[in-house]
């Protein structure tokens, strides 16, 4: 059945809620914060469609709130999980997130480099399914609009970037070695789209999730090594200078055997197509 995008969409607008500030210990800040496992740091001014998803008064100040990554695919549209802005990572539904904000062109988390965009509203996709993590994207619409050099083009069904073996490099201000040493930089690591068979025989059904080669793309090293982890959900992962992937889940983080699990682009091109 196709029904009207715009209607399907769970739309929350990030109106103005006092959110009480989280003790850094909770639950909330620790799904949040985690790194690109074997990578290395990059420059910000290089790949501008990288961008942070923060909130300081539900993670802190720190690290400018940075809680996930997203990317940006038009002048005021940014693409995340839909996972990130789940009550279970912020602690609170987003309604009640009143700062919720896109950060740009800030690859050190501990400057004010760039600049800091509120968030306008955040549409969760409407076939997002949180037991098996298929659909896991959410697409917010900014505040004020980007110039076009920020944006990345996102590659559609039959794209040759998702071939198996294709390299592509995943990006994130997540935990650097998956036991919490933060990144306060932006890290990159090249990793290889992996055929749909390898993450279907890792993950046929568990509490972590069902992988579905329709809505899911299954990237990384056959021996680990190279992963996305916690704090990177939502940010980019690019081959052939396209959009192929947002970080979505795994079973931990650079095991052998268990692949990081990507939010497909080629599926959120059809989700959001339906809207047109
Ligand atoms: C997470 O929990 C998460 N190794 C993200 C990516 C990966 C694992 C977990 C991939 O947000």
């Amino acid at each position: 059945m196709r029904r009207p995008f715009a209607r399907s969409w769970t739309g929350a607008l990030a109106t103005a809620a006092v959110a009480a500030a989280l003790p850094l210990a909770s639950p909330a800040s620790a799904v949040a914060d985690s790194v690109v496992i074997g990578g290395s740091p990059v420059r910000i001014a290089e790949s501008p469609w990288v961008v942070a998803l923060a909130s300081r008064d539900r993670f802190g100040g720190t690290r400018s709130g940075q809680f996930c990554g997203a990317v940006v695919v038009g002048p005021t549209t940014v693409l995340t999980a839909a996972h990130c802005v789940s009550e279970g990572v912020l602690g609170v539904p987003l309604s009640r997130v009143s700062d919720l904000k896109v950060i740009v062109g800030r690859g050190d988390l501990g400057t004010a480099e760039g600049k800091e965009i509120p968030v306008r509203e955040a549409r969760v996709n409407p076939e997002y399914d949180a037991e098996t993590n298929s659909g896991d994207f959410a697409a917010l619409t900014l505040a004020e609009p980007l110039p076009q050099s920020y944006v990345i083009g996102m590659a559609g069904s039959g794209d040759t970037a998702y071939t198996a073996g294709t390299e592509a490099t995943v990006y994130g201000w997540g935990d650097t070695t998956g036991s919490g040493s933060y990144a306060r930089t932006l890290h990159a690591a090249p990793v290889r789209v992996l055929p749909d068979t390898v993450c279907e025989r890792a993950y046929p059904g568990s509490a972590d999730g069902t992988y579905s080669a329709t809505t899911m793309l299954c990237a990384g090293e056959l021996d680990g090594r190279r992963d996305a982890c916690q704090g990177d959900s939502g940010g980019p992962l690019v081959a052939e200078g396209r959009l192929i992937g947002l970080v979505s889940w795994g079973s931990g983080c650079g095991r052998p055997g268990r692949p990081g699990v990507y939010t497909r682009i080629s599926d959120v091109v059809r989700v959001l197509g339906d809207s047109a």
